[in-house]
């Protein structure tokens, strides 16, 4: 039996176990990305285990998120990530490079090879028939130390892209079809795999904004196989060295098949404040919008902003309506000056923004009270915005450049002839320049280097040895589909804190119950209990951090999503399962909930927990790996990490 690309690349990495079984895997790690918010994570974890370099073949701290150093918080933990890829022997982006996805498909993104990325939309490198998978700093600092990466062997769902994509239809209708399709459950605990006659239309930044969205449709990663049009984006940046052709076998089995007509799409919108709330364009009605962000790590790439600006081209900006542009990396931008396009785009009334996550997550263009913004971004979660009355609806940089010359959100192919978009291509040749990317110095020159801190930066909390008995109350109980950004939001007033986790804390769960924070301190320990996709969304291991460090001990939910999960594990909350929807139902908030004897329990796969308030038991499952379980005994992966290095120090 032939194989998939998934199984190709999990063989060739594998440590330990066996990708045809269930039980986890370890795969090796050959690539590593972190960002400004979850690189200082990353690197107090090498700090604290004492660390001398990295072992993967590349690994990149990109300042991409929060660059605009509204105060000196900002450029404190810059700085200490700077100084930290100095010191471990990492490349440091330096902000004004370009978001780290589209940065790392320009200079790193390798076919066949594994790439561990400390944000949820790392399958955006997936584009040139990589594995990049997303997981939590601490997660992506044990692949750098090379520890592999731990994961279930997925199942592989093939989504067959078939024909050709009319004009004014985007790669970003594609993946909001699918999202339409699967939802943003669908893709849970499998890797998606792209494959028909479509792709050889689809260029790779259009691969990536496909791949790039995966995991809004809660799978592990996305890939597509590495081909001709890959080729050819690797000598158009100049690394044709990198490309090896990397193909599923013709009889290459899958454990699910969804096949997509291309030329039946039509411009789609996500409407709030989930992803997969899909409709036409077209159907919409008038939804009047106040802002429209063509940018983000989804659609910020060079053939993007030219098509939004030829639709721009001539016309104004509606007087109603704010439009910022921000491209994705300095290499677009470049390439869009030179082109005269930013010209064009301004003539429009566009504000050009810096080269960096911004809008996307809050960071800057806020919308105002019960705003409607329209972007071309991957999420629309309440409250991301920065602003938790407003509304995100997510499109195509056609459908955006549409909507800011109306004013209400608009099929474009109703305002422009988009028969005229269709010639415009990526360039043959990008204009290569890292000056901006700071390469790893030599070990010797390593060692001398001091890592620089701020008083913003404070040491990461520990938590103590797992708890003998678990006396808890529930201080929340919430519903489906709760994202890490009703969990910790985001927004730069509260992103600046979060190298201070004591600051930081105060805003968990701000949106939701305002109250939490202080229940939560009052109880001293708690459980939250949720619904179905716990956790969905971002990598931000503050949404387990920060509840760990108020005292939760456990979450109960129907399920999770995969990297929270992770999340969890490492900093030591239980992330049991309900058995069944009526246990969910029968719980209340106060309910005092406890667990005896819980370095037994969690050795076992179910766990007994007594409603101590209505008088009852029922059963939890703990649905995790040995490893898993050692990690939780010890209290969280800093203690399994120390306790490990200790170890082989005393014997
Ligand atoms: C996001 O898009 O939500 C982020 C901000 O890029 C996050 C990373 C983080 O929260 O630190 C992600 O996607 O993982
Ligand atoms: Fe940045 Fe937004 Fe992409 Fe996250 S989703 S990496 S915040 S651009």
């Amino acid at each position: 039996m032939g194989m998939n690309i998934t199984q190709k690349i999990l063989k060739s990495h594998l440590l330990e176990g066996d990708i045809n079984s269930k039980e986890q895997i370890t795969v090796s790690v050959d690539q590593t990305l972190c960002h400004d918010l979850t690189g200082i994570m990353a690197a107090q974890v090498m700090e604290s285990v004492g660390a001398k370099g990295v072992y993967t073949e590349a690994s990149v701290f990109y300042c991409d998120h929060n660059t605009i150093a509204a105060d000196s918080a900002n450029s404190d933990d810059h700085r200490y990530l700077k100084t930290s890829a100095e010191k471990y022997g990492i490349y440091f982006s330096k902000p004004g490079n370009g978001i780290c996805h589209f940065v790392h498909c320009q200079q790193f993104a390798k076919p066949g090879k594994i790439l561990l990325g400390a944000d949820s939309h790392t399958p955006t490198s997936g584009a040139l028939g990589m594995l990049a998978i997303g997981s939590g700093g601490l997660s992506v600092a044990k692949g750098m130390l090379g520890e592999g990466f731990k994961l279930i062997p997925p199942k592989v769902l093939n989504i067959v892209l078939n024909g050709q994509l009319n004009p004014g239809v985007s790669a970003k209708d594609v993946t909001l079809e699918i999202l339409r399709l699967i939802s943003v459950k669908g893709g849970l605990g499998s890797i998606i795999e792209f494959s028909g006659t479509g792709i050889q239309y689809l260029s790779v930044p259009q691969r990536a904004t496909i791949a790039n969205m995966t995991i809004e449709m809660g799978a592990i990663t996305g890939v597509f196989p590495s081909d001709d049009i890959t080729k050819k984006y690797l000598e158009a940046q100049d690394r044709v060295g990198d490309w090896i052709e990397l193909r599923a076998d013709e009889d290459a089995s899958y454990d699910e098949s969804l096949v997509i007509e291309l030329d039946k799409l039509e411009p789609l919108v996500a409407k709030p404040h989930m992803p997969d709330i899909v409709d036409k364009a077209s159907a919409l009605g008038d939804v009047k919008a106040h802002s429209v962000f063509i940018g983000s790590c989804t659609n910020a790439s060079y053939a993007d902003i030219v098509k939004a600006s030829k639709i721009l081209k001539g016309k104004k900006v509606h007087k109603d309506v704010d439009l910022t542009v921000g491209p994705g990396s300095k290499q677009v931008f470049e390439q869009l000056l030179k082109d005269g396009v930013i010209s064009d785009l301004v003539d429009s009334g566009a504000r050009i923004l810096e080269n960096a996550c911004g809008p996307c997550i809050g960071i800057g263009q806020v919308p105002p009270e019960n705003g409607v913004a329209v972007r071309t971004s991957n999420r629309n979660f309440m409250g991301r915005s920065g602003n938790n009355s407003a509304s995100v609806y997510l499109v195509s940089p056609e459908t955006a450049a549409a909507t800011a010359i109306t004013g209400f959100i608009t099929d474009p192919r109703t305002v422009y002839d988009v028969s005229l978009l269709a010639s415009i291509e990526e360039p043959d040749m990008y204009k290569v320049d890292n000056c901006l990317l700071i390469e790893p110095q030599a070990e010797e020159a390593r060692a001398s280097v001091d890592v620089l801190t701020g008083p913003n930066i404070q040491p990461l909390p520990m938590r103590g040895v797992l708890d003998k008995t678990i006396e808890a109350g529930i201080v929340l109980k919430l519903g489906d589909n709760i994202t890490t950004d009703d969990i910790i939001p985001g927004g730069a007033n509260i992103l600046k804190y979060i190298a201070n986790i004591p600051e930081f804390a105060k805003y968990t769960f701000c949106y939701t119950d305002p109250t939490f924070v202080k229940r939560a301190e009052d109880m001293g320990s708690s459980i939250i209990i949720g619904g179905e996709n716990y956790g969905q969304g971002s990598s931000r291991e503050h949404a387990a951090l920060l509840p760990m460090f108020l005292g939760i001990k456990a979450v109960i939910a129907k399920s999770y999503a995969r990297i929270h999960k992770e999340n969890l594990i490492n900093y030591g909350i239980l992330p049991l399962v309900f058995r069944s929807n009526e246990d969910y139902d029968k719980l209340d908030a106060e309910d005092v909930l406890k667990i005896a004897d819980v370095p037994n329990a969690v050795k076992k796969s179910t766990i007994q927990v007594e409603n101590i308030t209505k008088g009852y038991t029922f059963e939890v499952g703990i649905e995790i790996s040995d490893y898993d379980r050692d990690v939780i005994h010890d209290g969280g992966a800093l203690n399994y990490l120390r306790n490990k290095i200790n170890s082989k120090t005393n014997s």
